[in-house]
């Protein structure tokens, strides 16, 4: 969670175009906007450099950077989404990722693999199979990152959740905070878990970035819980990026 930097994207005027689950209605781009910028100037308040890439008219889910990458600090590798319409991301996320790393690598296939449903935590990395992430896509990565020395366990993201990290965030090397629905299925068994409160299971996808927990606003008393162990909450307004299933963690990719 110790970051120097930070990649964004910023939202496309399309993006009322951005795949979801259950339809809500389409969010606003000039809410969606305002919200990102508080998102960006809270990782920048931490002394982070953040890149702001360009919006993408052709990808409106394409704000949502996380799912493209990987960022260890042995190299990048880039996914292979299991969403047919955000396929084309990561050619435009590639760029940028080779004037950062030396070592660039990619999911070839033919399996698929989002970002998030990757958790790297202190000890190992836990990749959520989904709707979007399937077995050969975790087989590849592990070959990739058991070169860099890594451990990858493959767990299960909850049914009619979106993506693992949907449901969980890392807080410290060995605390996770989490709905107890994917608590139970014991995958943190050996971990440090907070739950987020009944009730604020959106709360669940928050990012630790260096001294600050990123969380979404109007989640109250997951938001004391973490103030009372000891993390400096930012609450970041969520409304438009929830109406595309997105919160803190999709909107960076973090290194
Ligand atoms: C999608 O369905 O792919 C986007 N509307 C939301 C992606 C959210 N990404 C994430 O949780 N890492």
């Amino acid at each position: 969670f110790d970051f120097s930097r930070a990649i964004t994207r910023r939202p496309a005027l399309t993006i009322a175009g951005g795949l979801r689950a259950e339809d809500i209605g389409n969010p606003d781009f000039e809410g969606m906007l305002t919200a990102h910028k508080a998102y960006v100037a809270a990782l920048k308040s931490t002394g982070a450099e953040v890149i702001e890439l360009d919006p993408l008219d052709a990808y409106p889910d394409a704000q949502f950077v996380e799912d493209t990458a990987l960022c260890l600090p042995q190299g990048a590798v880039l996914m292979r989404p299991g969403a047919p319409s955000r396929m084309g991301e990561v050619n435009e996320m590639a760029p940028a990722l080779h004037s950062y790393y030396d070592t660039v690598c990619g999911i070839e296939g033919p399996g698929h693999i989002e970002g998030g449903d990757i958790l790297v935590t202190g000890r190992e990395i836990l990749v959520g199979r989904s709707d979007r992430t399937d077995a050969a896509g975790v087989a590849e990565l592990t070959k990739i990152t058991s070169d860099w020395g890594y451990k990858l366990r493959e767990v299960f993201t909850p049914e009619g959740v979106l993506h693992f990290k949907t449901d969980c965030s890392l807080m410290d090397a060995e605390t996770i905070l989490s709905t107890r629905r994917l608590d139970a299925s014991g995958c943190f068994d050996g971990y440090r878990v907070l739950h987020v409160a009944d009730g604020e299971e959106a709360a669940a996808n928050a990012i630790r970035f260096n001294t600050l927990v990123l969380m979404a606003a109007g989640f109250p008393r997951t938001a004391e819980m973490l103030d009372h162990e000891g993390y400096e909450v930012v609450e970041i307004d969520n409304t438009d990026c929830a109406k595309l299933d997105g919160g803190m963690s999709c909107l960076s990719l973090r290194f």
